[in-house]
């Protein structure tokens, strides 16, 4: 989804570049003069093509925030900021345009005049201009560099049915998305292992027609008010309000996941409230060392058992 940002370069990387670039120009001509003043035309021009093109496309491969699915937005909102990431944006345009209208203003004084001081003296002050203008953006390009390796990681999220697996930390959310698809999140044995939501896949073929579903794993939540809440539970309840057709949440009754259940259950309480149009399908994990007895669907993501019948209540619970 976000993967053709490019990387953002700072502004001394920016301008060591472009000027790089010009370095390699050199128009030949028979008359000295000539041969000097077009190379040093053909080389400022080139320093600000190289510059403005590398500006625009920054801008450019960002999305435009507005437009992006409810999702993405909110963990933009969470992970990066989105105020900041506009006003960034909009400096970084700003500079570009500024740029530009710099050398619109001034490459007349170079094309007209016939002497090569004054020739050289205004390409100076061109880049000088240039050079401070994009300067003045720095901080902005340093965080456009940020947001664009943070969004390089956001998942990437079809338009299909989705199942979003939520619960306490430890209680095997991981573990669960890793027998029924092949998202490969890491399972450890201690709270908030997963900092991020994955995404794995489910597949049913009804009438010869192979379906697609998605699973998504997320980080783990505790009961505790929306406020409270950080920003990695925060892109947990992001996916619960945006993404979920239907609700998996998983319980661990035998507390090896160092919650009471009774902390847990007040939590599901709480989260049926926030999502009420959502169905629910309460799993119980861990049936291996502790079984309840209850009538909530057992399973064991250390045995196998019940996975099975699992993955086939969810298909069937999937519009
Ligand atoms: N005995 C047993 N252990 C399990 C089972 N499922 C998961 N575990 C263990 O429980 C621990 C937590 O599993 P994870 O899958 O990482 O749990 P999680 O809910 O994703 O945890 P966070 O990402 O931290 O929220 C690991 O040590 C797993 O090996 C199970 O069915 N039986
Ligand atoms: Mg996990």
């Amino acid at each position: 989804m976000f993967q053709k940002i490019p990387s953002v370069l700072n502004a001394k990387q920016l301008l060591d570049q472009s000027i790089r670039r010009t370095k390699k120009i050199q128009i030949h001509d028979r008359d000295k003069r000539y041969e000097i003043k077009k190379t040093i035309i053909a080389r400022t021009e080139t320093f600000i093509t190289d510059l403005t093109q590398r500006l625009e496309s920054y801008v450019k491969h960002f999305p435009s925030l507005d437009r992006l699915p409810l999702f993405y937005q909110e963990i933009i909102d969470i992970k990066i900021d989105t105020d900041k990431l506009k006003k960034s944006l909009g400096a970084v345009d700003w500079a570009r345009k500024t740029v530009d209208m710099v050398y619109q203003t001034q490459r007349n004084a170079l094309t007209k005049t016939g002497n090569i001081d004054f020739l050289k003296q205004k390409q100076k002050e061109i880049y000088g201009r240039v050079s401070s203008i994009v300067k003045q953006v720095n901080k902005h390009l340093v965080f456009l560099s940020e947001a664009q390796k943070i969004l390089k990681t956001f998942p990437n999220i079809e338009e299909v049915p989705t199942v979003v697996i939520a619960g306490y930390p430890n209680v095997g959310k991981s573990s669960l998305i890793r027998q029924l698809s092949a998202a490969k999140p890491e399972v450890a044995q201690y709270p908030f292992t997963t900092k991020q939501i994955f995404v794995g896949h489910l597949e049913k073929t009804v009438r010869y027609e192979k379906k697609r579903y998605q699973i998504i794993d997320t980080p783990g939540l505790l009961d505790r008010p929306l406020s409270e809440r950080n920003e990695i539970e925060q892109q947990a309840i992001a996916a619960l309000r945006h993404l979920a057709d239907l609700i998996v949440f998983l319980f661990d009754p035998s507390e090896t996941s160092g919650y009471p259940l009774v902390e847990q259950q007040q939590m599901l309480t709480n989260i049926q409230k926030l999502f009420r149009d959502v169905p629910f399908l309460i799993v119980e994990n861990k049936v291996d060392i502790m079984n309840t007895g209850s009538s909530y669907t057992k399973i064991s993501c250390k045995t196998g058992q019940g996975i099975e019948e699992l993955r086939q209540e969810i298909l069937s619970q999937l519009p």
